[in-house]
């Protein structure tokens, strides 16, 4: 199977993340990536696709913050890594955003998610091998894996939040629909729900996103993810979200993957991206599932039977130990 990462993608590189109150090491570090290349031997670096795509999915405002927060940051006078700490109320009032301490919160949505002076290179290098994934796969490769990191499923059209920057699967299935291919669905297996990619096509009918999740009642992002959380507008039904309790093993998870393959193959999609985290397995230490290692390939396997061209990209995974093993059990489902 082909891969892709860029070299880029490992200068992100924040010290710290606010966490349950407290400032400790970042959980979304550049060994994730090393590990996972030395796994799978390897991988390409990807070609230059611009910025054309990136646009296609986010804000140019959201963009250009991402680029110049950092040095606005700097310029304030702070010398940690830029990080939010106060978020508008939606709705309350319009926006004054002249300070950068406005601008972070307006841009984010949680306070886990430090944008360095690296992040955008990084970030960039992510959604390039995104574009590397799904070209391969629109020339004819039956799957193809993006190794991204920073991940992607947090971010949405004009925010980040939980270690995402560039919403990778967003920016892959818009440049498939872009490409021609009138449905695509989005299968997001990462612990977490992907609200940024939920949100990005919440009223479109054309792109399906289906998610197996922790329940937001319990677990992070807890504002989206919910059982009954459907889409609207064009997008009514273009959404499925299947939480599951903590504890899950891979027969209750594999038992939702199968309802979400079914809604994905009803929907009519030909070609499908897949949102992998392995944040799932029974070691991570931020999530509480209990998948093992060779589940992940028995996961692939059952979605492999669809049948679709599929561009895997890579979402969460805090184990770091276990994670390139976890990585090449999927690959080696496929
Ligand atoms: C892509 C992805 O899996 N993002 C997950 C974001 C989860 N953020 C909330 C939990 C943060 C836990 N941080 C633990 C830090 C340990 N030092
Ligand atoms: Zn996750």
């Amino acid at each position: 199977m082909k891969r892709f990462f860029s070299p880029d993608q490992l200068a992100h590189a924040p010290a710290l993340e606010l966490h349950n109150g407290a400032f400790t090491p970042y959980a979304e570090i550049p060994a994730r990536a090393e590990r996972i290349l030395h796994a799978i031997g390897g991988a390409d670096t990807p070609p230059d696709h611009g910025e054309a795509p990136i646009h296609a999915v986010h804000d140019t405002d959201y963009v250009r913050f991402l680029k110049e927060a950092p040095a606005a940051w700097a310029a304030a006078g702070r010398p940690s890594d830029p990080i939010p700490y106060a978020f508008p109320i939606v709705g309350r009032r319009p926006l004054r955003l002249e300070r950068i301490d406005a601008l972070m919160g307006r841009y984010a949505f949680d306070a886990t998610t430090p944008i360095t002076p690296a992040t955008w290179n990084s970030a960039y290098g992510s959604a390039q091998s995104a574009l590397a994934a799904t070209h391969a796969v629109l020339a004819g490769e039956r799957a193809a894996f993006a190794l991204c990191r920073p991940p992607g499923h947090h971010a949405g059209a004009d925010y980040c939040g939980g270690y995402c920057h560039l919403n990778v699967a967003a920016i892959a299935a818009q440049a498939a629909r872009d490409a021609g291919h009138a449905r695509v669905a989005i299968l997001d297996i990462d612990y977490h729900h992907g609200n940024g990619t939920q949100d990005i096509f919440w009223e479109r009918g054309d792109v399906f996103y289906a998610s197996v999740h922790a329940d937001p009642a319990t677990d992070y992002p807890f504002y989206w993810g919910h059982a009954d959380e459907a889409g609207e507008g064009d997008g009514t039904g273009a959404t499925l979200n299947l939480p599951l309790p903590h504890g899950t093993t891979i027969d209750a998870f594999r038992a939702a993957q199968a309802q979400a393959l079914d809604a994905i193959t009803t929907f009519g999609a030909t070609l499908l991206v897949l949102s992998f985290g392995a944040d799932t397995w029974e070691g991570d230490p931020i999530s509480h599932f209990a998948l093992r290692t060779p589940d992940y390939a028995t996961l692939a396997r059952d979605i492999a039977g669809l049948g679709l061209p599929t561009i895997i990209v890579m979402e969460g995974g805090y184990a770091v130990d276990a994670l390139g093993a976890n990585v090449a059990s999927l690959l080696s489902g496929f």
